[in-house]
């Protein structure tokens, strides 16, 4: 069985040879972005069995994504191929001193992956994981894209975990009916939410962790980023227990139970929350872009574990700094041996 499925537009990025004005700057080197397929290569390089879900044009970056993407060791076989919108690109510019106040330009729209609707996606390859990874960035491409994450997120009978990062894109958003409110209600019909401080005070003027919790109280685990002062966990189920008869190889899948999926499940659905604040490790930042996606792999790959709150946000952290001190969105993690030694340092390392 699969992991993680993660669906959303992927994109060849495009990062600058030297730093400056995207007036100014001379060339580019390619890359690849896309939040979602981050996540899932990511948590492939980490060990895990991730698929993607996404659609590209029929053209030479629609295959360069595939290929990429596969080589991480991401399962591709449901990305769809549009015949007649392209695939998605961006540019980005960097800054001399590695802050994140770079230009992002993005030529998206009327993309293959705007096109994704409840019509067109694979739902068996969807629901095929023990996670579904999705992100508020689908929900600014389109319409249809919206309608679709609205159908991911419903609750039906058998429904994977449902993972949310908000993942807030104030460029992306499209004016009309749709804005970044209802990134809100996305939230507060998945299982597991991420998101930053600062973009739940941007999307929808909500100040703090606590608040932020007490808008969205249905997840079962809600981590607010809080960028280097770290991350706060509020947990209530999703924890670890002993392993399921059914589940096979190293893997701990018991931190996979939906609460208010009945029996035991239902009155820790119903139990106060835990919460946990875990500092971040703190490093000289080359690019920001990528980091929310590493933590969030890091923090999936533990829950997947079965590792205690504290760790799943250490692993999480760790991701994150990997990438931070990169240019682009995507690095080879720690070693799974490796990370699991820098997350038992002790408070001190971690302080
Ligand atoms: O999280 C990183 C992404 O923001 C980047 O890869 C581009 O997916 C992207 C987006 O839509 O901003």
């Amino acid at each position: 069985t699969t992991d993680v499925v993660c669906l959303g537009e992927s994109m060849v990025t495009f990062l600058p040879s030297q730093p400056g004005r995207l007036a100014d700057v001379p060339s580019f080197g390619r890359g690849i972005g896309g939040a979602e397929s981050n996540v899932a290569c990511a948590l492939a390089a980490a060990g895990h069995r991730a698929a993607w879900v996404g659609r590209v044009g029929a053209d030479g970056f629609g295959d360069h994504l595939v290929e990429t993407i596969g080589s991480y060791g991401v399962d591709t076989s449901a990305v769809r191929r549009d015949p007649v919108r392209p695939t998605g690109i961006y540019f980005r510019t960097a800054t001399d001193r590695g802050t994140d106040t770079h230009e992002v330009a993005y030529y998206r729209a009327g993309s293959a992956a705007s096109a994704m609707s409840p019509a067109n996606v694979p739902y068996e390859e969807l629901f095929a994981g023990r996670v579904l990874h999705l992100s508020g960035i689908t929900a600014a491409l389109s319409d249809d894209c919206l309608a679709l994450l609205r159908e991911l997120t419903a609750a039906r009978p058998g429904r994977p975990l449902v993972s949310f990062d908000v993942n807030h894109r104030p460029h992306l958003w499209r004016g009309g009916d749709a804005d970044a409110s209802v990134l809100l209600e996305l939230a507060r019909r998945a299982d597991l939410v991420f998101v930053g401080e600062d973009e739940a005070e941007e999307a929808w003027g909500i100040v703090g962790a606590e608040a932020i919790r007490a808008a969205v109280p249905e997840p079962a685990v809600l981590v607010v980023k809080r960028g280097s002062a770290g991350a706060t966990v509020f947990a209530r189920g999703l924890r670890p227990g002993p392993r399921p008869s059914n589940a096979g190889g190293a893997e701990d899948a018991a931190g996979l139970r939906v609460p208010g999926a009945g029996g035991a499940e239902d009155a820790e659905a119903r139990s106060p929350d835990t919460v946990t604040r875990v500092p971040a490790l703190h490093v000289d930042v080359v690019a920001a872009v990528g980091a929310g996606d590493a933590f969030a792999a890091g923090f999936l790959s533990a829950t997947l574990r079965g590792l205690p709150v504290r760790d799943r946000a250490r692993h999480g952290h760790l991701m994150a700094a990997a990438v931070l001190t990169v240019p682009g969105d995507l690095t080879e993690p720690p070693a799974r041996d490796h990370a699991d030694r820098l997350v038992a340092l002790d408070d001190d390392a971690w302080g």
